[in-house]
């Protein structure tokens, strides 16, 4: 085995990154067919979809605040009777008994949670557009813009589109490279029943209106929600003229249109604002606003988050075909800019989806057209918007983990009810899903529905955003109480296994996500139960608060039941040791410990391999997300290979909307499918990407915490020469890496916070220390 020599060089200037690599873009030759081959943009709480067709260009918009049903508080009261009962059934081996109990007294009123809505069409009707030459659709990552060119009559015609953050609205303008060349017709529909369109003045129109009501199985969910959308159109030369059938252009040298929708929500318990006023301020702020403001207001904002991060993994001549094709040749032409693609189209869907002051990213981002949306495009926190938060801080776009931190808020205040109910105990709880709403008790099935470690895992995330940022103001304010609520639920809902020896505390009734029903002791919960205690400990220790809970907080974790390995040299995921080796399912639960959490490590060495062997039986299939926590998992075992295999497994092209559990792979957009379409996969692929690269641990003590930074612990034979710019390391660090022939040459290391780490790759290790701001250059050799 070849010896690298390391040359280690510390200076204190800051420096700055390179842009990312050109040809960050997704682009067609012809308009999109479906949903799924549509184009998406995103404010963070705006959406739109664009189609791109020249005669009938469709811009399916919506809002994250629309959705159907209003504030409710979802807990059974008095459920917690049941609790004990519950535990006895299971312990007595009759777990259909104890699944029907639940069925009839414990779970959610109503036993479904509401539904994320689609909010309208805006259409451009261009009659005589039908044929046209030349046409091409892309979508700028770098710039956040879609644009759509085509010729007619020799006259090039272009659209772009994009959604703006800082002035809150959806832009679209057209041009043509002769004068007086735009005529079209722009209109607004909606799919809610009880909508209108109306005339605002010469120039604008609103489409007003109330969410349906929906009736999902077997409960219904009132129409509640208000809103208004206002559509303005600006011409440069022309005539322009609102009806009531839309906004005629005549005869334009150029148009912008603004589409400013709004909703009546103010919170998960308030939804009386006034959704016209909130239209009408949007667009008068605009006013004064030209086109080539509101472009660059927008691309200035965008690329302040999106150009944080470059990746280049190496460029082939397939990347100069459209996508959609170098998607369906990736099994027969080695493409590793695609790779590139998909790591910052992941990127770019996070900063379009979830910006402070909106809602988190949903099963769907904000992108949804249906009334009816596959599981409500809500919130599934078993894995799914966890997932979607992965990236968030290495990938370095931490101001869009802020709405995950708000509804976590809103969770550990609305998930009270459910801990009192449900469980007669202090703190909060959440179970499997949560929505606009913030429902917290058991949904759907007791059978998978009674699972109360979804708050918990949560609050690893507000954990992460002070191991990242050092904000000790964040972790007082924000992410402390949270933590502490939340492990008080589990100090007064664990109990003593009567079976155990060793008296294990342990969690149930609850399941191992989705697969084999009610249960006491699921592995995965006493993973993230033991997380939650740890890091629960950690923060007071930072913080010098609550001694005697920190004291009893890890007796506690040192009592829950250990992992195991089981019969088949497999992680067992449930107490006993009953895993059969042949079960693809889609979860991996019982791998929480190896990735997100962080218990299971090669210092753990048979934990690790028993890991890696669960994982073997598991496969290297399943849904979207399913594949791209392999990618993970993988990337956590150190086999970049294996992890590679997974991201090309997660790449196959698919134009179906299957609603099988079976699948995966990306629509002909690069939208994961579940199928049918989910973010996650994308998300969790491009957080995959990054822990090939670059991963980041601590060790708490019980007052210090020590920061272990791994450079390429996990880089694919074929990725032999690459580099990467801008990621980040818990510990406030800032990493770039530069490799070839499959090894490190330089790794420079800029501290945010001066905290020291250790820093490793293959088998060397350093730690370095530095003054908050200083950089370290690392340069790798061959000796
Ligand atoms: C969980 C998963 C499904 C799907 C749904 C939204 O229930 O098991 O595969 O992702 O969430």
């Amino acid at each position: 085995m070849p010896r690298f020599a390391l040359a280690w060089l510390m200076v204190t200037t800051l420096g700055g990154h390179a842009a990312p690599a050109a040809d960050l873009a997704l682009w067609y030759e012809k308009p999109a067919a479906n949903w799924n081959e549509a184009l998406p943009i995103g404010n963070g709480s705006l959406g739109a979809m664009v189609f791109g067709d020249p005669a009938s260009a469709r811009f399916q918009f919506n809002h994250d605040t629309l959705w159907v049903g209003e504030p409710h508080d979802y807990a059974h009261e008095g459920a917690w009777k049941q609790l004990e009962p519950l535990r006895e059934l299971l312990f007595a081996g009759k777990r259909g008994e104890a699944e029907e109990l639940a069925m009839r007294e414990f779970m959610s009123v109503p036993l479904r949670q509401s539904a994320y809505q689609p909010f309208g069409d805006l259409l451009i009707k261009t009659p005589g557009h039908e044929n046209c030459s030349n046409y091409r659709r892309e979508l700028d990552l770098q710039d956040g813009v879609t644009s759509t060119s085509y010729v007619v009559d020799g006259v090039e015609y272009t659209r772009q589109a994009f959604a703006s953050y800082p002035d809150g609205v959806i832009v679209v303008r057209l041009t043509a490279d002769a004068p007086g060349s735009l005529s079209f017709e722009a209109m607004l529909t909606s799919p809610h029943e009880e909508s209108r369109v109306r005339i605002v003045d010469v120039n604008t129109l609103a489409l007003a209106g109330t969410v349906g009501s929906l009736t999902l199985r077997d409960s219904t969910f009132a129409g509640a929600m208000r809103f208004e959308a206002r559509l303005q159109a600006v011409a440069e030369g022309g005539e322009c003229l609102a009806t009531g059938a839309g906004i005629q252009v005549r005869d334009a040298d150029a148009v912008t249109l603004l589409l400013a929708p709004a909703t009546s929500f103010n919170s998960y318990r308030d939804i009386s604002a006034d959704p016209g006023s909130r239209a009408a301020t949007t667009l008068s702020a605009l006013a004064e606003r030209s086109y080539p403001e509101l472009h660059k207001r927008h691309v200035v904002d965008h690329r302040s988050l999106f150009d944080r991060v470059s990746l280049d993994l190496g460029t082939t001549d397939a990347a100069a075909l459209p996508t959609d094709q170098r998607l369906a040749e990736l099994g027969t032409h080695d493409d590793p800019q695609l790779v590139t693609l998909l790591f910052q189209f992941g990127r770019y869907l996070m900063i379009a989806s979830s910006r402070p002051g909106g809602q988190p990213a949903n099963l769907q981002g904000l992108w949804n057209e249906q009334r009816q949306p596959p599981w409500e495009s809500k919130y599934t926190i078993n894995i799914n918007t966890e997932m979607n938060y992965w990236l968030t801080e290495p990938c370095n776009l931490a101001e869009c983990g802020e709405p995950l931190f708000q509804a976590v808020r809103e969770l550990a205040e609305a998930g009270r009810s459910a801990a009192k109910e449900h469980y007669d105990a202090r703190g909060w709880v959440t179970h499997h899903n949560f929505d606009l709403w913030r429902g917290c008790a058991p949904i759907n099935h007791s059978n998978h529905g009674i699972w109360p470690t979804g708050g918990a895992w949560l609050t690893q995330h507000l954990w992460w955003r002070f191991l990242y940022s050092g904000d000790e103001a964040f972790l007082r304010g924000t992410a402390y109480p949270v933590l502490r609520s939340a492990s008080l639920f589990f100090v007064d809902y664990l109990i003593e296994d009567p079976r155990s020896e060793e008296h294990w505390l342990i969690s149930g009734p609850s399941n191992s996500p989705e697969n084999g029903g009610l249960v006491m002791g699921p592995t995965m919960d006493h993973q993230i139960i033991r997380t939650l205690f740890r890091n629960t400990a950690a923060a007071a220790a930072v913080l010098d608060v609550d001694p005697a809970l920190r004291g009893e907080l890890l007796d506690k974790a040192a009592r829950i039941a250990p992992n195991q390995v089981g019969r088949h040299g497999q992680l067992q995921e449930w107490l006993e040791d009953k895993d059969d080796p042949d079960n693809r399912h889609r979860h991996v639960s019982h791998l929480w410990g190896l990735h997100p959490g962080e218990e299971i490590t090669p210092d753990t060495p048979d934990l690790f391999t028993a890991a890696k062997q669960s994982l073997l039986y598991r496969g290297d299939g399943g849904t979207g997300w399913s594949r791209a926590w392999k990618i993970n998992f993988w990337a956590r075992l150190r086999d970049g290979d294996h992890a590679l295999l997974m991201i090309r497994n997660l790449m196959t092209l698919t134009g179906s909307a299957r609603t099988e559990y079976r699948g995966g792979g990306l629509y002909p957009n690069m939208l994961d499918a579940h199928p049918p379409f989910q973010i996650d996969g994308n998300f969790g692929a491009t957080n995959g990407i990054g822990e090939m690269l670059l991963q980041s641990h601590i060790r708490s003590g019980d007052d210090s915490l020590d920061y272990r930074i791994d450079l390429l612990p996990a880089l694919p034979t074929a990725w032999s020469t690459g580099r990467v710019t801008g990621l980040r390391a818990r510990g406030g660090f800032e990493v770039d890496l530069e490799w070839d022939k499959g090894r490190l040459v330089s790794a420079t290391i800029e501290s945010l916070l001066g905290r020291p780490a250790v820093v490793r790759y293959a088998d060397q290790e350093r730690v370095i220390e530095t003054e908050a701001g200083g950089q370290y250059v690392l340069n790798f050799r061959e000796g």
